[in-house]
């Protein structure tokens, strides 16, 4: 059974990690066994626990750190962890260059546009003139908007599906190494990848949130494990 690692989530005010259920029945409901990576960002500890994983998904949660695409934060922008930057850049530093498959959703999707030199809007509604709502109110599971999809997402997929949307931030520059898949009405990035990985790919919105509403997330999700040999 192939076994797949999930980032935790952090809450900074409670110093308390935390996992919403979701993303392991995301994972589980697609064939996979998923457990809930520590908290550490040593580099030799986190190459150990990589081998012994099949996959790693980097979870949702709080804003990245703007230093880490060179800009000062303005006030729109959210909390961010220093330890939990630290630990998922590193560890994506690592799934890169060992080429282990990885599935980026919302702040993990960032993640990786900020790893691999592109940066972000730290506040869409603050940076960006967008005209669809991409920080829905309850229930998540609501499809809001509309993506149009691109590359092999366009042959999966057709053009156009709805996905929800939990995000006050996206990207901005997209890095050189991502392609994109699909992209909002107003221009906001929603899902890319690098085609030279066996599987790198990141979605602006959240598969785990929409499990009962959104077959396509469920498809990505498999495509994430097949890539798995
Ligand atoms: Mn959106």
């Amino acid at each position: 059974m192939k076994i797949i690692g999930l980032t935790p989530l952090y809450d900074v005010g409670e110093n308390r990690l935390f996992m919403l259920r979701k993303y392991i029945n995301l994972i589980e409901q697609n064939g996979a066994y998923a457990v809930i990576l520590p908290f550490n960002s040593d580099r030799k500890f986190l190459e150990e626990i990589v081998d012994r994983l099949d996959g790693i998904v980097f979870t949702g949660g709080l804003d990245v750190a703007p230093s880490y695409y060179n800009e000062d934060k303005i006030e729109a922008c959210g909390k961010s962890s220093f330890v939990r930057d630290k630990l998922e850049f590193e560890l994506m530093d690592i799934c890169y260059k060992k080429d282990i498959p990885t599935l980026g959703i919302c702040r993990g999707f960032q993640i990786m546009n900020v790893y691999l030199g592109g940066n972000l809007y730290q506040d869409l509604k603050k940076q960006k003139d967008i005209e669809i709502i991409h920080s829905q109110e309850k229930p998540y599971n609501d499809l809001v908007h509309e993506v149009e999809n691109y590359g092999f997402f366009r042959e999966k997929f057709g053009e156009k599906f709805y996905v929800n949307s939990l995000h006050h931030q996206a990207v901005k520059e997209l890095a050189e190494n991502l392609v994109v898949l699909q992209k909002s009405s107003d221009g906001i990035v929603e899902a890319g990848y690098v085609p030279e990985k066996k599987f790198f790919l990141g979605l602006q919105w959240h598969p785990e949130m929409a499990i009962d509403t959104l077959e396509q997330g469920h498809e990505i999700v498999k495509m994430f494990l097949d890539s798995i040999n």
